[in-house]
């Protein structure tokens, strides 16, 4: 812990990386939790392809209604506040796995969303982006006649250039690239940290549990990142909040 402290506090250059495991204490399910995961339920060929929304468009939406439906619910956590501390007086950018705004809500700005945002919907055919649809047990269509589909990135599809360009460029300039919370095995995101340390940055990895990425970290912490962050930023309310 006192590594980790001591890397963020000397950094000047700061990139995150984060997943689906910065969420979870906020009560999000991760993806490949063997118990709780979302893959562990479902399968991802079935419900994260656009194959499958072809397939079923009705199993689709409504998998992903119920999971906006719980990302409206929930807050963001510790670990997500003490991202926004993290970014004061320093180059800083948080590139983020995640689609369900909790950063966004807890203050981060410019937020990097790689993989879309499950509160936006798009034209399945035309890709026009819609922020708000009627909220029924029908598939919202377009003006043009086409289903919504969610406006997040599934397996198969591209990544939006200019939000992928732009977390490639500064993963190349930063000093300390951050890995949080992801299992790190999904492309291109996984290359973001392989790249940052190829340009010499350290690279800290606060995650559960060994990854396919530890092995190439700086140093690594095992343990919660809504724990582990606010120590390493010193927000010692949220520590007290957690031994109450
Ligand atoms: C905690 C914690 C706590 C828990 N504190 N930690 C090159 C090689 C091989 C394959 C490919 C490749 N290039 C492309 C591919 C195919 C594919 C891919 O990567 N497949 C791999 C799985 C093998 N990639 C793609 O298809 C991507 N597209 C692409 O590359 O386009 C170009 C192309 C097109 C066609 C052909 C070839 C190239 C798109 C990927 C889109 C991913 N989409 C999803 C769904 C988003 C929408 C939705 O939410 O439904 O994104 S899949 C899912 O995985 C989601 C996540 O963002 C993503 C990453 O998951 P994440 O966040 O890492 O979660 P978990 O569950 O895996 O891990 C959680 C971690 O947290 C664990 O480590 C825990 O220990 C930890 N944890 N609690 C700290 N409290």
């Amino acid at each position: 812990m006192k590594i980790a402290r001591m890397m963020v506090a000397k950094a000047k250059s700061i990139v995150v990386l984060t997943g689906a495991g910065i969420s979870a204490e906020s009560g999000i399910p991760t993806f490949r939790d063997a118990q709780t995961g979302l893959w562990a339920k479902h399968s991802p060929e079935e419900l994260a392809t656009s194959e499958a929304f072809e397939r079923n468009p009705g199993l689709v939406w409504s998998w992903y209604a119920h999971r906006r439906a719980v990302v409206k619910l929930v807050q963001p956590n510790a670990g997500h506040y003490a991202l926004v501390k993290m970014a004061l007086n320093r180059e800083f950018t948080l590139i983020t796995q995640n689609v369900d705004s909790l950063h966004q809500r807890a203050g981060s700005q410019n937020v990097l969303e790689l993989h879309g945002s499950i509160l936006r919907a798009k034209c399945f055919t035309e890709g026009k982006i819609f922020h708000k649809w009627p909220e029924t047990d029908k598939i919202p269509k377009c003006d043009c006649g086409a289903y919504l589909r969610p406006d997040v990135v599934w397996f198969g599809e591209s990544l939006a250039k200019e939000t992928l360009d732009k977390a490639f460029e500064v993963a190349q300039k930063c000093d300390l690239f951050i890995s949080i919370g992801t299992s790190s095995l999904v492309q291109p995101a996984a290359l973001l940290p392989l790249i940052a340390i190829k340009q010499g940055a350290q690279l800290l990895e606060i995650n559960k549990e060994e990854t396919s990425l530890t092995k190439y970290a700086t140093h690594a912490v095992q343990g919660s990142s809504g724990i582990l962050l606010p120590m390493i930023m010193g927000m010692w309310k949220y520590r007290l909040d957690v031994l109450k």
